[in-house]
């Protein structure tokens, strides 16, 4: 069959050269509904056979035929109500004229396991059988109506070779199975609930049960299981516990109970993101599952924790209420993601979690709003659906519902949710179904705050402050902006919550917070009883997902830095005293370290703060985010600088450095929280005492590496190692290598930390790993761990005279595409940052850009994502 992501013109056959573009508000009810579908799997890695069985409703009054997408199938047979029918697949879709209100619609085909190297549709993994549907991959195994607004109850029946897949699995809850003869057996399950198909999942294989069981509020007994490899079956444990404290936390907090006997979790080892919901049989990419001691890092085991919540959690806020179309992806991805920072934030720290939150936020999403491929967290187009599993709808989406939950208040925000789940349970709806729900439960009116739906673009905020003696007043005015972006100008103001307090600067003292709603293009707010000018200290908690321009100096940065009772604000506090100081610093050639080194002192010793917060707190901002600051991205100056800061700090505070390093050792690992922190302070104070220059730096690292009883110390001594020129570089990460070359997962570290180095010859050593033995194209984590981490380091990235960062990931982008598009297609963003550096760099992004889009073949994937990038 054609391959759909490169479909031909039906009038002339030649590949377009702009995939067309699907609209939002082209959207168009269904005109036929599939309320019912029997699915049977002959199942075999080199030639699977489907029959399925639709049965199918017209919608409305009208005489349109029945469409059925349909990608790479090779359709065998084709009936309606019992009588076969002559029909050949048309653009891959299959059209079929339809008389009556209700028919039953059956269609068998072939489909090719072992040669899927998209991941999408069924797939073989590591002698698995596993299929993906989000968002467009059902179409790949049977002709359906591909879209999330059709819901159906599935019974899936699945037959397969007995020895190489003993275990046969798909959604909802198994009724039947025997043999089948021939050494074979089949297996039968039902999902009573009706869903769309981008949630229907099978996997055979022969896999291993860690079942556990919960008990719902209601009394239900639910058997649950992760299944792996048996020898993997250890490792499972934390995604377990993970799995239970998610069940009862959705009850706790939202009410929400599961709704099967059964809910299984599979991990595999190749997948194009994270893990995906299909109902009641979640299928992960096993890095988000499999978790010990010994080779995975505590935000390897935080990670764990919060996919496997997230997973959980869409069982409600995506499953039992869905998206009416794509565009609506953050309906269930924003809240969601919402959801899961909320649970880890209750099960570890929360202040912690939302300095990470943040990080992140800043480090994806900001550089995407500001960027070619900007977008709104509703989408108003796309040409590939794919494209869109971003951070401005996943992040930008969870912001956007974190403020809506702090303007109605935790109660107002519930009885929002409740009424949200109750009025569209079974139904796919909208961003807007759920604002309405939100207006309605907490009484509120959200009509201006919808422009966060719909506009792009990262707000900014400039605050200015006044304070008038006589009247012991202060004016703090604040004025907002929307940049331009692809396709929308001059914007509207939008609802901006910002938690705000002002401090008394002699005692210390805060002396007021409240809750500014910024909602027009310029306000003033005053506070009284002010007798003497305060510091300002302007969204807390990071209330509202945007860029405040505060002019504060360094000393009242230092002074919030060091008193300031918001831990965000604190935080947040330090890394614009060091951005201030770094900026500068490039600018200038000169760098002025001692404010910075101060306020690290005062956190690094202030006895009430927690090891996991002052290693936030005293960590320098990468230079990726420093570059964020700048007019124009200078990589190699920005490298300069903050080395040079990081060896000032490293140098003045030596004696402390080492008497923490000492200070956060354990004699055994355990994940108790203080130990957590104690690990990641550790860390960075070894990254600081690598940076002075001390003789005995490269020795300390490799004790440390070596000597580690956990991979958050190892790989963290790794990393510090990979950065110098030191022997013991080359002793641990050879070490390391022979230690885990046979855990996938592991090695992946070794990859990324080479590729994440901040060495001179990072280029060259990233373009001879993309050639060793254990590198491959066909595994997304592998390919991720590599290109993903080297585009990700600023400097080296930037770095060669001639481009040869660009042409290396451009190259690489070229080789995936035709095995995997929608991960080339990720690697795509980092070249489309080209208007942000000097023109030299500049044009030699642009000329790679213009070199990936000349490509013949190129996928909609890639071809949406670099067009869009040079526009
Ligand atoms: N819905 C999943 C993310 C996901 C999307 C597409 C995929 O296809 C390759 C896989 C996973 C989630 O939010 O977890
Ligand atoms: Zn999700």
């Amino acid at each position: 069959m054609i391959d759909a992501h490169i479909l031909p013109d039906a009038e002339t056959g030649t590949v377009p050269a702009t995939p067309p573009v699907i609209r939002r508000e082209d959207y168009k009810a269904p005109d036929w509904l599939v309320p019912e579908i029997a699915l049977d799997f002959r199942l075999d890695a080199e030639r699977t056979e489907v029959t399925a069985r639709l049965y199918v409703e017209r919608n409305g009054d009208h005489d349109r035929p029945l469409v059925l997408d349909g990608e790479e199938l090779d359709l065998l047979f084709a009936s309606v109500d019992g009588d076969p029918v002559e029909v050949a697949p048309e653009g891959g879709r299959l059209i079929l004229p339809l008389d009556g209100a209700k028919h039953v619609v059956e269609t068998r085909v072939a489909i090719a396991p072992a040669r899927n190297s998209q991941l999408m549709g069924l797939y073989a993994s590591g002698g698995l059988l596993c299929t993906q549907c989000e968002a467009e991959g059902f179409r790949r195994i049977t002709f359906f109506p591909d879209r999330p607004d059709i819901l159906s109850r599935y019974a899936v029946r699945m037959e397969a070779d007995k020895t190489l897949y003993p275990v046969l699995l798909s959604n909802g809850d198994p009724v039947a199975n025997g043999e089948a003869g021939e050494g074979r057996h089949w297996a039968q399950w039902n999902d009573p609930f009706p869903k769309p198909c981008y949630l229907f999942a099978l996997v055979a294989g022969d896999l291993a049960c860690n079942a556990d069981s919960f008990t719902t509020m209601s009394g239900r007994e639910v058997r649950l299981g992760i299944w792996v490899r048996e020898e993997d079956l250890p490792a499972t444990r934390h995604a377990m516990a993970a799995l239970r404290n998610s069940m009862a936390w959705d009850e706790r907090v939202y009410g929400r109970e599961y709704d099967l006997d059964v809910f299984n979790i599979v991990a595999v080892s190749d997948f194009n993101f994270g893990a995906m919901e299909n109902k009641g049989l979640n299928i992960f990419n096993s890095r988000y599952i499999l978790v010990d001691p010994d080779t995975a890092t505590d935000l390897d085991y935080d990670a764990v924790e919060g996919v496997v919540a997230h997973e959980y959690f869409h069982n409600w806020s995506g499953n039992r209420v869905t998206c009416r179309d794509w565009f609506q992806l953050s309906l269930k991805e924003g809240l969601t993601v919402y959801r899961d920072q909320c649970f880890s934030a209750d099960m570890g720290s929360e202040p912690v979690k939302r300095i990470e939150d943040v990080r992140l936020l800043r480090a994806g999403q900001f550089p995407e709003d500001a960027g070619p491929l900007a977008h709104p967290v509703r989408p108003e187009s796309y040409m590939e659906i794919s494209n869109f599993y971003t951070a401005t709808v996943y992040n930008k989406g969870a912001e956007v519902i974190r403020m809506m939950a702090q303007i109605l208040g935790p109660e107002g925000f519930r009885k929002g949710t409740d009424l949200y789940f109750a009025r569209h349970d079974g139904q796919a709806v909208t961003c807007e179904d759920f604002v309405r729900a939100m207006e309605e439960g907490g009484g509120v009116d959200l009509t201006q705050f919808r422009l966060w739906y719909s506009q792009a673009g990262t707000p900014r905020v400039a605050a200015t402050m006044i304070h008038d003696p006589e009247h012991r007043r202060v004016t703090l005015t604040l004025s907002q902006s929307i940049p331009d972006t692809p396709g929308q100008a001059n914007k509207k103001p939008m609802v901006l919550p910002l938690r705000t307090a002002l401090f008394d600067r002699q005692s210390g003292q805060r002396r007021e917070e409240r809750l500014l709603m910024l909602t027009g293009a310029e306000q003033s707010f005053t506070f009284e009883g002010m007798t003497s000018a305060p510091v300002l200290s302007i969204n807390r908690g990071f209330s509202a997902p945007v860029i405040v321009d505060a002019p504060r100096t360094q000393d009242e940065l230092a002074f919030l830095s060091a008193h300031d009772d918001d831990p965000f604000a604190r935080y947040e506090a330090m890394q614009q005293l060091m951005v201030n100081a770094l900026t500068e610093g490039v600018a200038s050639g000169e760098l002025e370290t001692g404010a910075v080194i101060e306020a690290i002192r005062t956190s690094a010793t202030d006895p009430s703060l927690d090891d996991a917060f002052v290693a936030e707190a005293i960590r320098l901002p990468s230079e990726a985010y420093i570059g964020d600051q700048m007019l124009v991205v200078d990589p190699q100056g920005i490298h300069d600088a903050r080395e040079a800061m990081q060896q000032a700090i490293g140098a003045a505070l030596e004696p402390l450095w080492r008497d923490l390093h000492q200070r956060t050792a354990r004699p055994a690992f355990s994940l108790e929280a203080g130990d957590k922190g104690a690990r990641k302070l550790r860390n960075v104070v070894l990254s600081y005492i690598a940076a002075s220059g001390a003789e005995d730096a490269a020795a300390l690292a490799f004790a440390q590496f070596d000597g580690a009883h956990n991979m958050t110390e190892r790989q963290g001594a790794l990393g510090v190692l990979a950065n110098g020129m030191s022997a013991e570089r080359e002793r641990a990460l050879a070490a390391f290598y022979d230690r885990y070359h046979g855990n996938a997962l592991v090695l992946d570290k070794w990859f990324q930390t080479q590729a994440l180095a901040c060495h001179p010859d990072t280029v060259e050593i990233v373009r001879a790993l993309g050639r060793h033995s254990d590198f491959t194209l066909t595994n997304p984590n592998r390919v991720r761990s590599l290109y993903g981490a080297f585009a990700a380091n600023q400097w080296a990235f930037h770095s060669g005279g001639a481009g040869e960062g660009y042409r290396l990931l451009a190259d690489l982008i070229l080789a995936l595409d035709p095995i995997n598009p929608q991960t080339a297609a990720r690697m795509v963003p980092p070249l489309g940052r080209w208007r942000r550096f000097d023109v030299e760099r500049g044009g030699r992004m642009r000329a790679e850009l213009e070199r990936i889009v000349a490509q013949p073949k190129l996928s909609r994937d890639v071809m949406e994502q670099a067009s869009k990038s040079l526009a």
